[in-house]
């Protein structure tokens, strides 16, 4: 897979030279180009940005330089045997950015990022590039960042570890908490490793029962638990096939039942604080 940035701070991607993102590319697997976009400026103080029309607070980024780099990683990548580039601009105003839409860039062969500071780019950037190629704005959450660059790096690594031969078998995403298609998607439950007494603390018995159908019926309990306290939109989102008769019994424990649809909801004062 190829991978561009463009971006006026082209060292905020230094960190995709480090750990599963960084050996991916020392194999070959990631090709990976960062490009500064202040090259693509003409004037002498480097301009990537204007006032916006219309008037408003910010600064809005230009066309000519987004279009002169974006033009020129394009080039270069068809002339070294790219093909198929989908361009990825983080903003907050996005799709959602999920487990689903990483495997689905995962499969795409070239990523062209466009990280924004300020209010954002000129529309017409977006709009010119989407006549030529797929164009995906993604949010990776509600939340307000300075610029795209640490977007970039989020939806690479979550994108990197899905290409084949990139993560171990050991460490295979079969189970991953939002693997798409798993059976209820709940969020994974707690780990322990050795010693078995630290600082007073023991491991649950269950974990050294050596038997297997507990110690997987106590991961669900858990994994349950967890879900309905952090994130009760996923189990509301089930329906009823996603549950068996002891996870419907855990989810009576902790107040949810199900309504005549085979949905379950939760009173409003069993939530646990
Ligand atoms: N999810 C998300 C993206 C962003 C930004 S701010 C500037 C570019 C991208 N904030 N939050």
């Amino acid at each position: 897979m190829r991978l561009d940035v463009v971006t006026i701070f082209p060292e905020y991607l230094d960190p995709l030279n480090v750990s599963l993102v960084g050996k991916a590319r020392a194999r070959g697997q990631l090709n990976v180009h960062v490009h500064d976009l202040r090259e693509w400026t003409y004037d002498r103080h480097n301009t990537v940005d204007d006032t916006p029309y219309g008037g408003g607070p910010g600064m809005v980024m230009k066309t000519e330089p987004w279009g002169d780099a974006l033009d020129s990683a394009l080039a270069d990548g068809y002339e070294t045997g790219s093909h198929g580039p989908v361009l990825v601009v983080p903003t907050p105003s996005g799709r959602p950015f999920t487990q689903e839409l990483a495997v689905e860039l995962s499969e795409r062969p070239w990523l062209v990022f466009a990280p924004a500071r300020y209010e954002g780019i000129d529309r017409r950037v977006i709009d010119e590039y989407a006549t030529r190629m797929p164009v995906y704005e993604v949010s990776i959450g509600d939340y307000v960042l300075a610029g795209g660059e640490a977007a970039v790096l989020v939806v690479t690594e979550a994108v990197a570890r899905l290409l084949p031969g990139v993560l171990g078998n050991a460490e295979s995403h079969r189970d991953d908490s939002f693997a798409p298609g798993a059976m209820a998607n709940l969020l994974e439950g707690p780990v322990y490793t050795k010693p078995p007494q630290w600082r007073g603390r023991e491991i649950p018995d269950v974990l050294v029962s050596g038997h297997h159908g507990k110690i997987a019926r106590w991961r669900r309990d858990e994994a349950l638990r967890r879900t309905a306290a952090n994130r009760p939109d996923l189990i509301e989102r089930c329906d009823a096939s996603a549950f068996d008769k002891k996870d419907r019994e855990m989810l009576s424990i902790l107040g949810w039942q199900p309504d005549p649809g085979g949905r379950f909801w939760r009173r409003p004062e069993a939530v646990e604080e």
